[in-house]
């Protein structure tokens, strides 16, 4: 994929995955890669499809907020998975993601790169990329996942919106070289299908030990805010289920599902 467009032959002969990918969409401008991979689940698509956009119009991050999707620089793809496991298995399926992103991001650039629990992957403490992963399940079972993944990959500091400017960078910024979309499309594709699979025969044991080797939350101090509710403690780990554990001043763990968690610099108290 040069920013020109899309090429599927030259896509499949470079990508050497067995599903992952194999499917690819190629669109133009569509309002979000997540709704439109969830429709073609809901249409029977198969595992391994991608849909991989220049731009997208409302492309969407948690919690209702908005993902900045300009043309001509990033990548913004959903996978669809059909994992045989129950919806409750699945959440870790976001972290494993972070994983998968965390070696692409790495392999372009070698220095600073971070994972920050449960989406963000940092490079210098700055966002380079976000997932959303979303569910669609029928009578209790899982049909089907899509986990879609915006990465900043040639995008130019002063074109992010003034809202997360300062907060967040691309591979181009880091490196000062532009890369080609499609290349990097397929060498994500390539360590998803690795850590996708190994989280489904080995469970999610592998997956977070690598997750943790790339955070550097854990003995710190945090704050976690979902919706109205703030949680606090020192981050202990993560769980099998992908939970973040903190630590209590009683010395308890507390399990936290969801939020969005930022670590308490020292003298901001918690
Ligand atoms: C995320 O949400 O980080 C998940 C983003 C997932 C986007 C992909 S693109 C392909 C697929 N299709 C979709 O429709 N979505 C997925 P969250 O943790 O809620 O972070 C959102 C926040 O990140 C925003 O409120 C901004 O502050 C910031 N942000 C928005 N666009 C950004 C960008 N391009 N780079 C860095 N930060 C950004």
């Amino acid at each position: 994929m040069a920013d020109s467009g899309f090429d599927p032959e030259a896509w499949l002969a470079s990508l050497t995955t067995r599903r992952i990918g194999r499917r690819p969409l190629w669109v133009g401008q569509v309002d979000s890669t997540n709704r439109l991979a969830l429709k073609l689940a809901a249409e029977g698509a198969p595992e391994g499809t991608v849909v991989i956009a220049d731009s997208q119009t409302a492309g969407r991050g948690r919690l209702r907020r908005a993902w900045q999707s300009p043309p001509g620089c990033n990548l913004y793809l959903s996978l669809l998975l059909r994992p045989a496991i129950a919806p409750a298995a699945a959440a870790p399926l976001t972290l494993v993601a972070g994983v998968a992103v965390a070696e692409t991001v790495l392999s372009f650039c070698p220095e600073g790169v971070s994972l920050k629990w449960p989406n963000d992957v940092l490079i210098r403490g700055c966002k380079v990329a976000g997932i959303l992963a979303e569910a669609k399940a029928d009578a209790g079972v899982l049909a089907a996942i899509v986990v879609g993944i915006g990465l900043n990959v040639n995008i130019a500091r002063d074109d992010f919106a003034p809202d997360h400017r300062d907060l967040a960078t691309s591979l181009r910024e880091e490196t000062g070289t532009i890369q080609d979309r499609g290349e990097v499309a397929a060498r994500l594709c390539e360590r998803f299908e690795t850590a996708y699979n190994r989280f489904l025969t080995e469970g999610f044991a592998p997956l977070r030990s690598r997750w943790l080797e790339f955070t550097d939350m854990v003995g710190r101090p945090v704050r976690v805010r979902f919706g109205e509710v703030l949680q606090g403690g020192t981050v202990a780990g993560i769980d099998l289920d992908g939970a973040l554990l903190l630590c209590q001043a009683d010395g308890s763990l507390l399990r936290v599902t969801a939020g969005d968690a930022t670590v308490v610099k020292p003298g901001e108290g918690r």
